[in-house]
């Protein structure tokens, strides 16, 4: 069984991932924050001691750890791109050659949604966290050219139990859909360098998805059956540039909430 390293493994995607992938390999998981697992080791990425520590031994990577939404610059530069350096030159250094990164739909959010876009275009990132997963698919290249590293880059949509709203409809994927994209990242034999789009099999994708389908990747999933409901309740948006590209309110928003963030304590003293 192949030992496989999960960094950010208590966020949102990093909880799906190891419950869908526990039985498949022996996981080794890792966060900043804790988790009380047997196979948890905590690590701050943005050390490279801690990057070599948790890379050592491992067969794969898939390096989840990060910001991930719209955020202030240092938070994105320490946390996606220093960090996502240090994880790919540790596992340079422990000789772990394949990784599976969770790039994002946000490295190509301003293409319009009525445009079909696959695996070949050029990166239009919509916000500063977009540059900072454009910057891991870049380093990948780097390190497959010029290490004989081997990366999966998975552009993720949204991974969730059901799709959220008629934006998700496009880019919604499943657990057990990105469970199987992920394996195919660790185990197909050939892969030296790949782009693929984190989707389930939407009927509203944006996405020609033939790069994933070449590999292996069936996905079980629709967002379709979803879409009455959803649109049902969908009131019409004002904000046309976000209406009109695939990443949405990344493209204008300078901040967008964090789900992750840890909650701010309620300052003393302040009445209800
Ligand atoms: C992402 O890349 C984020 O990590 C996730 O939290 C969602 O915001 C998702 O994109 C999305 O576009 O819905």
């Amino acid at each position: 069984m192949k030992t496989v390293l999960i960094t950010g493994a208590t966020g949102d995607v990093g909880t799906h991932l190891s419950r869908e992938l526990a039985g498949t390999y022996k996981l080794r998981l890792s966060d900043r924050r804790p988790l009380k697992a047997k196979n948890f080791v905590k690590a701050d990425l943005t050390k490279m001691a801690d990057a070599l520590r948790i890379t050592k031994g491992v067969d794969a990577i898939v390096h989840l750890g990060g910001y991930s939404v719209e955020g202030p610059w240092d938070a994105i530069l320490q946390a996606n791109i220093i960090a996502c350096y240090n994880v790919f030159e540790a596992a340079r250094i422990n000789g772990v050659k394949r990784i599976v990164f969770p790039t994002s739909n946000h490295a190509t959010g301003f293409y319009r949604r009525d445009q079909t876009i696959d695996h070949r275009v050029y990166p239009k990132p919509d916000s500063r966290y977009g540059v900072s997963k454009v910057f891991g698919e870049a380093l990948g290249s780097l390190c497959a050219d010029k290490y004989g590293m081997e990366f999966l880059m998975v552009r993720i949509g949204n991974v969730n139990p059901a799709p959220l709203d008629k934006r998700r409809l496009s880019i919604w994927i499943s657990p057990r859909d990105i469970a199987q994209l992920v394996s195919i990242g660790i185990d197909h034999p050939g892969i030296k360098f790949e782009i693929v789009y984190g989707v389930s099999g939407n009927q509203r994708s944006w996405y020609d998805n033939s790069n994933a389908a070449r590999l292996g990747y069936r996905p079980q999933d629709d967002a379709e059956p979803y879409a009455q409901e959803i649109l049902a309740k969908e009131k019409p948006g004002d904000n046309a540039i976000a209406e009109a590209h695939q990443g949405g309110i990344f493209c204008t928003a300078e901040d967008v909430p964090n789900p992750a963030a840890p909650k701010k304590a309620p300052r003393k003293g302040k009445r209800k």
